[in-house]
C-alpha cells in the first residue's frame, strides 16, 4: 500500500484539528532543514565539513563544522515563515530572535542541531533533536525565561537520525510516527505509525566507563543486569552504547531497551551530561507517547520545572518496567535497599 507523505499526514492532522497551519508549517520547515543537514552529513569527507570549527559552544565543547552548519541551516529555514517567536539551540548561549523584517508567530523551537557530533568523523549515526513550545501570552520579545516551561507543555517533539537511512520521528501528542527520507523524491513517506516500546527488555544502554562514579542504586541495578540468569533477574541482558543519543533512543523506540545517562559523583555540581530542554524533554515526550517511561531516576522528566536553558539532568528512559524498577531503587532508602 502506498504510504502517505509527511505533508499529507500533517494536512490530515490539521483537518482533524490537532494542529494549526503555523505548527504544520513549522514541522514541514524543520523536516526540510533535516533533509539539508542529512545531505551535508552524507557527504562526509567529500563535503569539506568534517573536523573542528575551532570554536566552543556554551557547554564549553569544541564545535564541529557540521554543528555550526546544522545550526545555521535550522536558523535560516525558520526565520521567514512567521510561525516562530524565537529559537534556542545547544549551540547558542542565548535565545535567537526572529529578524524584525519577518512576522513573529506563537511557537518557540528549541533544538540540538547535531547530537552525537563527536561521532561524525568516524561515520557513526548522528541526528537532530527538536522540541516545540508555545510562546507565553503577551511575550513579544521571548528571552530565556519564555523557554523555561516543563516538558508537559511541549506541543510537538521529534528527531532525525542520519544513519543508513534518514528517518524523522515525530509526536504531536497523539502517538509516535516515523517517516523515512526518499532521496529520489525528496519527501518523507510515513513508514511506521503509532510506534510502541515493549514494556520489558533485555537490552541496556549506558557508558560503563563511568561505573566507579555512580550512586549506589545505579551500581545495584547494573550489577543485577550483569549477573544475568545467575542473579536476581533470572535472565541474561545485552548491552549497546552508540554514544549518540538519537541512535540509542531510536533503537529503543524500535525494539525496546533502557537508555541511561545517570548523575555521577565525579562532578557533583553536574547532575548528569544530557540537557533537559533539547535532549531529555523531547526524547521523554516521544518515549512516553510510545508507552515507555522517562525519569531522572527520582522524578518524571516531563514534570521538571526548568531553571536554566542549558541545564543538565540524569536520564533513564525506555521500556516502562525497567525504568520504573531502576527509579524505585533510587527512591528506596539505602537502609532498605
Ligand atoms: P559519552 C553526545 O555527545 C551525547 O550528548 C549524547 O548524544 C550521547 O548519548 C552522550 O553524549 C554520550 O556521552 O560520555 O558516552 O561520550
Amino acid at each position: 500500500m502506498k504510504s502517505i507523505s509527511l505533508t499529507q499526514f500533517l494536512i490530515e492532522q490539521q483537518r482533524e484539528g490537532r494542529i494549526n497551519a503555523d505548527l504544520r508549517l513549522l514541522i514541514e520547515v524543520v523536516a526540510r532543514a533535516c533533509k539539508r543537514i542529512s545531505i551535508a552529513v552524507g557527504k562526509g569527507a567529500l563535503g569539506g565539513v568534517l573536523g573542528s570549527a575551532g570554536t566552543e559552544n556554551v557547554q564549553g565543547e569544541t564545535q564541529k563544522k557540521l554543528d555550526v552548519l546544522s545550526n545555521e541551516i535550522l536558523l535560516e529555514a525558520n526565520a521567514w515563515g512567521g510561525h516562530l517567536a524565537a529559537l534556542a539551540s545547544e549551540e547558542m548561549d542565548d535565545p535567537h530572535p526572529i529578524p524584525d523584517r519577518y512576522p513573529k508567530g506563537e511557537y518557540l523551537l528549541v533544538f540540538d542541531p547535531l547530537d552525537g557530533s563527536s561521532n561524525i568523523d568516524v561515520n557513526i549515526s548522528v541526528g537532530t533533536i527538536f522540541s516545540v513550545l508555545r510562546c507565553p501570552e503577551g511575550v513579544k520579545e521571548p528571552d530565556e525565561k519564555a523557554f523555561l516551561q516543563p516538558g508537559t507543555q511541549q506541543v510537538a517533539a521529534g528527531y532525525a537520525v542520519y544513519g543508513s537511512s534518514t528517518v524523522l520521528v515525530l509526536t504531536l501528542g497523539d502517538g509516535v510516527y516515523q517517516f523515512t527520507l526518499d532521496r529520489e523524491q525528496g519527501n518523507f513517506p510515513l513508514t511506521h505509525a503509532k510506534m510502541r516500546i515493549p514494556e520489558d527488555t533485555s537490552e541496556f544502554a549506558i557508558n560503563m566507563s563511568n561505573m566507579r562514579h555512580w550512586e549506589p542504586p545505579m551500581r545495584r541495578y547494573i550489577d543485577e543486569l550483569l549477573a544475568g540468569k545467575t542473579g536476581p533477574r533470572g535472565r541474561d541482558f545485552n548491552m549497546r552504547w552508540v554514544a549518540s543519543m538519537v541512535a540509542d533512543v531510536h533503537r529503543i523506540l524500535t525494539r525496546g531497551g533502557i537508555f541511561i545517562y545517570p548523575r555521577d559523583l565525579k562532578d557533583p555540581g553536574k547532575p548528569g551530561k544530557l540537557r533537559l530542554m533539547y535532549e531529555a524533554n523531547p526524547m521523554a515526550f516521544i518515549v512516553e507517547q510510545a508507552g515507555g517511561a522517562a525519569t531522572t531516576g527520582r522524578e518524571r522528566i516531563l514534570a521538571i520545572a526548568p531553571a536554566q536553558l542549558h541545564q543538565r539532568v540524569p536520564v533513564f528512559l525506555g521500556s516502562k518496567n525497567e525504568v520504573e524498577r531502576v527509579t524505585a531503587y533510587h527512591l528506596t532508602p539505602a537502609d532498605r535497599a
